[in-house]
């Protein structure tokens, strides 16, 4: 086929196309809006693990255990004997040792409610003498009368200490304990050791004991 013969079977073909382009353009022009995106896929496989990193620097050397607690029981050790010595000089100067309890007056005179708020306040308690060698030694202490913990507050005559229990040691005046008008429930050590019965409110040396 020559072609002259063949140029209007060209120009048909050219034509077509363009007119399928043209059609293909208007179904475009037509088409609806994008959908949303789809949901998220499943999670990917974990990746291997990374190389291990660099060996650190070599640590401070350990505290020893044995050598921690022998130290600390030496300066314990230390420590009481010097609490021990420092008691020494405190009731040396000022208090009196018997047995396990020392006695220490502030040489002050108070009603006994007060001499009892003030010993518990230094975590000790009322002088109380529970046999002849403490009596002896809070007399030689004193130079002024002083109270005594004992108490018969509850029940008239019936001497009992502040925890209530009753007195098995008494070393009481001559015509004592007498409950003198208006009334005598507290009781006091009179210069030469004997015990006398005396109203509360009345004012007297403070002296404390305190266990050691
Ligand atoms: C005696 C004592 C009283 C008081 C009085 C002044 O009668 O029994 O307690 O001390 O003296
Ligand atoms: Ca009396």
């Amino acid at each position: 086929m020559s072609l002259f013969t063949a140029l209007p079977f060209l120009l048909l073909s050219v034509v077509t196309a363009s007119c399928a382009d043209k059609e293909t353009e208007n179904y475009q022009g037509l088409r609806g809006s994008q959908d949303p995106p789809g949901k998220m896929g499943p999670q990917g496989t974990p990746g291997i693990p990374g190389i291990p990193g660099p060996i650190g620097q070599k640590g401070d050397p350990g505290e020893n255990m044995g050598d921690y607690i022998s130290l600390a029981t030496s300066e314990r050790a230390t420590l009481r004997s010097e609490l021990n010595q420092i008691k020494n000089w405190l009731i040396f100067s000022l208090g009196k040792r018997v047995g396990k309890k020392a006695f220490f007056t502030n040489g002050k005179k108070m009603p006994f409610n007060e001499v009892k708020t003030l010993c518990a306040q230094f975590h000790g308690r009322v002088a109380t003498p529970t046999n002849a060698e403490e009596n002896r030694a809070l007399k030689d202490l004193v130079t002024e009368e002083a109270f005594l913990g004992i108490t018969d507050q509850e029940t008239e005559g019936n001497f009992v200490d502040l925890t209530g229990r009753r007195v098995t040691y008494q070393n009481w005046n001559d015509g004592e304990p007498n409950n003198a008008s208006p009334g005598e429930h507290c009781v006091t050590l009179l210069l030469d050791g004997k015990w006398n019965d005396i109203a509360c409110s009345a004012s007297f040396l403070t002296v404390c004991e305190f266990s050691i």
